[in-house]
């Protein structure tokens, strides 16, 4: 089987700077694929992306070096074993509160006795390759997401459920779980505890922590802090960014070049 060099660097401890898509393409899902990123998620939970889009989209990643990997929108079986058939690499599941919710989730992406992953794997096959059955148990990334209370009040239970090989913040939503605004960048004393708290009970058994930013540099910052996966924006928020500044340098060398703008005046 291919191996999954997303998981064997987070096992090493190496930095990892995910891509992550939300737009329902094929070809933005290859532009961001072909841009260097270690990897590249398929967002199916707050992307506008449902199942039939997110399927080409994996066929991009993978006619590159990133690795394909996927966010469920719940906890739900069904469809982490269908985006695991679709050849993605790795599963990232929100709300993930216990180590019961943590259990099911890896269940899921494990053929049996390890868990109750049903066969079928379909591009997993062609991506991965013939002997896909024998390594994918140990070369699919489980990825929970903490952001609730509970998750943070019981994250010694769900570091410890077998075969979870990772975390993955929504400060977003654990921003809002501590009664607070959702923000990527919380500044509340409250959930930045709760955010530390994560990273140091994962740390203690070695495993590696991710979590969603809002820019490059607060996913430079996280790294610094010691998060080893970060997402510097997605592809909305690129594109919309690209575009205001596409725009307003564009008005903004017709002001000068009409002598309206406050560059001509020198100010
Ligand atoms: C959150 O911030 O809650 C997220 O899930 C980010 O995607
Ligand atoms: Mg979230």
């Amino acid at each position: 089987m291919r191996p999954n060099s997303l998981k064997a660097k987070l096992a090493a401890g190496q930095p990892v700077v995910s891509g992550w898509l939300s737009i329902p393409s094929s070809y933005s899902a290859e532009i961001i694929a072909r841009q260097g990123f270690d990897c590249v998620n398929v967002d199916l939970q707050h992307g506008m992306i449902g199942i039939e889009s997110a399927i080409p989209m994996l066929q991009a990643i993978s006619a590159t070096d990133a690795t394909p990997i996927a966010r469920v929108g719940s906890n739900d079986p069904a469809i982490i074993m269908k985006l695991l058939d679709a050849g993605a690499y790795g599963i990232i599941c929100p709300m993930v509160s216990s180590a019961g919710d943590a259990a099911r989730f890896v269940s899921a992406c494990r053929y049996p006795p390890a868990g109750e992953r049903s066969f079928g794997p379909a591009r997993g096959l062609l991506y991965g390759g013939p002997d896909y059955f024998a390594h994918a148990n140990a070369e699919i990334l489980t990825m929970a997401m903490i952001e609730t209370v509970a998750g943070v009040e019981n994250l010694e239970e769900i570091v410890a459920v077998d075969g979870l090989d990772a975390l993955f913040i929504g400060p977003n939503d654990l921003s809002l779980a501590y009664g607070k605004q959702p923000l990527a960048e919380p500044q509340d004393d409250t959930v930045t505890a709760a955010i530390s708290r994560v990273l140091d009970a994962a740390s203690m058994v070695g495993m590696p922590v991710g979590i969603f930013c809002s820019s490059p540099a607060a996913a430079a910052r996280r790294l610094a802090q010691g998060f080893r996966f970060v997402v510097p924006g997605n592809d909305a928020g690129l594109l919309t960014k690209a575009a205001r500044e596409a725009l307003a340098g564009a008005r903004d060398e017709a002001a000068v070049s009409t002598g309206q703008s406050s560059r001509a005046s020198g100010y």
